[in-house]
């Protein structure tokens, strides 16, 4: 697939982010039912997960998007092996939740890889040639082969969406501008079961000459060049 090298500007928050698509990567993070439906991870915390819904539709927008521009997709799942080998403790007996990390509930084992609860909702589900990345941690970096995909590919800048925004979100974002890429959140395709959260994670990412990355709503993203897909 030959994919266009021109640069693009985007109108964002604290400036234009310039960006190849040949040289971009949209990260979704952590579209899962276990963290978006009733019965998993996010309720068990406590959390009301309809909040999360309002990202779904600009999430799905930006996807098609950067398929239609051939950028290379990555999915991340948060979750865990069955047999617990790469959950700390300290992760699975935080708090007071309903339900720990590996119990079982109505969505299968919580949080656990290859249960129902872990896999992608319905509308952001991946498509054959795009990359889903489990990870054990807040960030994608940590346990994962990202760093090595993404150097393999030539990727210097990182397009977000997915939630939690002030949890695995901005948890990759601040890892991946510790490795120099470039980093831009789209605004309304991100949320957080606290919507003060999401707004003020926003303004720490952009804050001090955009001390973590940039930020723009959907709206702001450039038509891109159809990517020239053989045989398509
Ligand atoms: C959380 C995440 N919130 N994907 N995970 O525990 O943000």
């Amino acid at each position: 697939m030959r994919i266009d090298d021109t640069p693009l500007d985007v109108p964002a928050r604290p400036g234009p982010f310039r960006f190849r698509a040949a040289h971009t990567a949209l990260v979704m993070i952590d579209m899962q039912r276990d963290f978006l439906e009733p019965g998993g991870f996010g309720e068990a915390l406590g959390n009301d997960v309809s909040h999360l819904r309002a990202a779904v539709g600009p999430a799905r927008a930006l996807l098609d998007w950067a398929r239609a521009g051939g950028l290379r997709i990555i999915h991340t799942k948060e979750c865990h092996r069955p047999d617990l080998s790469d959950c700390p403790p300290a992760k699975r007996e935080r708090g007071l939740p309903s339900l720990r990390i590996g119990d079982p509930g109505p969505m299968g084992r919580i949080l656990i890889d290859g249960e129902p609860g872990s896999d992608f909702i319905a509308e952001l589900a991946p498509l054959a040639g795009e990359t889903v990345l489990t990870k054990p941690g807040k960030g994608a970096f940590y346990g994962t082969a990202l760093g090595r995909m993404l150097a393999d590919w030539g990727i210097t800048h990182l397009i977000f969406a997915g939630v939690t925004t002030e949890v695995c979100v901005q948890s990759t974002m601040r890892e991946a501008n510790d490795r120099g890429y470039d980093c831009l959140l789209v605004t309304d395709a991100t949320a957080s079961y606290f919507p003060e959260f999401r707004d003020a994670t926003i303004e720490m990412i952009v804050a001090q000459g955009g001390i973590v990355g940039w930020a723009a709503p959907l709206v702001a993203l450039p038509a891109l060049p159809a990517a020239d897909i053989p045989g398509a």
